[in-house]
């Protein structure tokens, strides 16, 4: 196999553009021919993890199985992009310390809680904000931002990056450290 395996870990707010990201990221890997899968948090939690709420040990939880899942991935040569909140460091740390140095790629979103909020996609702020859905990650529950992940996908002024921008950010970042 001449494709090394790695771990990209997309981090940040609801509706900050990770799954987006994740896709057009996948997207252009296979138009490369390269191998990747993605694990989205929302996703796994259908199947793999539909045992587990959003209390913060259900969280924990999620991001470890997640992160065990993601370097089962990295091990067979696939580039693994897991797409999930993680809103804490020490459970992203700990999916970190599952693989060898340089393989584990934390992609920090950095979009601002007001920018999120007012894509709000699926409804979910307004509801947190009406006191429908409790421990809602950046309104009522913590969101502990990276202090030193590898890329971080920047708010510049009023105007965010597409999606497409952010995705070819990582590739660069991958060609620069020889996985692609
Ligand atoms: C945060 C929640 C919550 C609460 C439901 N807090 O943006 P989405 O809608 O489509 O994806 C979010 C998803 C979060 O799952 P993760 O597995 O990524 O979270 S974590 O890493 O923290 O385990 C959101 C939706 O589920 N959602 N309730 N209370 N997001």
């Amino acid at each position: 196999l001449k494709q090394k395996g790695c771990v990209i870990w997309i981090t940040g707010l609801s509706g900050s553009g990770k799954s987006t990201v994740a896709c057009a990221l996948s997207g252009i890997l296979y138009r490369r021919g390269k191998l990747a899968y993605v694990l989205d948090g929302d996703n796994v939690r259908h199947g793999l993890n539909r045992d587990l709420g959003f209390k913060a040990e259900d969280r924990a939880e999620n991001i470890r199985r997640i992160g065990e899942v993601a370097k089962l991935f990295a091990d067979a040569g696939v580039i693994c992009i897991a797409s999930l909140i993680s809103p804490y460091r020490r459970d992203r740390d700990a999916c970190r310390a599952l693989l060898p140095a340089g393989e584990f790629i934390e992609v920090f979103m950095d979009i601002p809680l007001h920018v999120c909020e007012a894509r709000d996609p699926k409804g979910l702020y307004k509801l947190a904000r009406a006191g429908k859905i409790k421990g809602f990650t950046g309104i009522d529950d913590p969101y502990e931002s990276p202090l030193n992940c590898e890329i971080a996908l920047r708010h510049t002024g009023g105007e965010c990056a597409s999606p497409c921008e952010m995705a070819e950010e990582v590739i660069s970042y991958l060609e620069e450290k020889g996985f692609l």
